[in-house]
């Protein structure tokens, strides 16, 4: 099951999970409609897993690379993890898949409030083109993921506002038109 929420609006650490209260939960069917998409895997066996292949396969997802995110391992840390944090879209889908930590994903929904999206180890996510979103690692600061791409990647990060682009109108168009 997906583990998702809507956020609170207080200005404290980013890294605590940010519960409305009281709770709105918010499950795949709200996201599918956000043209958010998700998968359970079993990450123990990323590296041979029929249904990661299928995945992949189904979806072009030909590309994929490893990154850690910790303040050991990864090169320029703070300013990427800054990066990371700025309300930001993309010309592409932005898919991961977590192998092991965790951390948050935040989507805008269609009235622009914040749904904040728990990804541990085993759980996949694609978040389209054009949607509005930014991620933070928990208080536990340690995430290794899986990216993947259809193609070549393309990492360019438009911060909001972003609204001219034809991925972010596209998208706009697509909102309107589900439930
Ligand atoms: C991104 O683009 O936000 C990242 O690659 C960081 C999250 S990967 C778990
Ligand atoms: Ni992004």
């Amino acid at each position: 099951m997906v583990q998702a929420w809507y956020m609170d609006e207080s200005e404290e650490d980013p890294q605590l999970p940010h519960r409305a209260e009281p709770s709105r939960p918010v499950d795949l069917q709200q996201l599918n409609q956000l043209g958010v998409l998700y998968w359970k895997l079993d990450a123990d066996k990323y590296e041979n897993d029929p249904e990661l292949e299928k995945i992949r396969k189904d979806r072009n997802y030909s590309w994929m690379d490893i990154i850690t995110i910790c303040k050991d391992k990864l090169p320029n840390y703070e300013e990427k993890i800054k990066m990371f944090y700025e309300e930001h879209l993309h010309l592409d889908e932005e898919i991961r898949y977590i192998l092991e930590g965790s951390g948050y994903f935040d989507v805008r929904d269609k009235e622009d409030k914040w749904i904040r999206i728990f990804m541990e180890k085993g759980d996949m996510i694609t978040l389209p083109a054009g949607i509005y979103h930014r991620f933070t690692l928990d208080k536990k600061d340690y995430v290794k993921a899986m990216r993947l791409f259809v193609g070549e990647p393309v990492w360019k990060a438009y911060n909001r506002p972003a609204d001219h682009f034809e991925a972010r109108e596209q998208y706009v168009k697509f909102l309107a038109q589900t439930a």
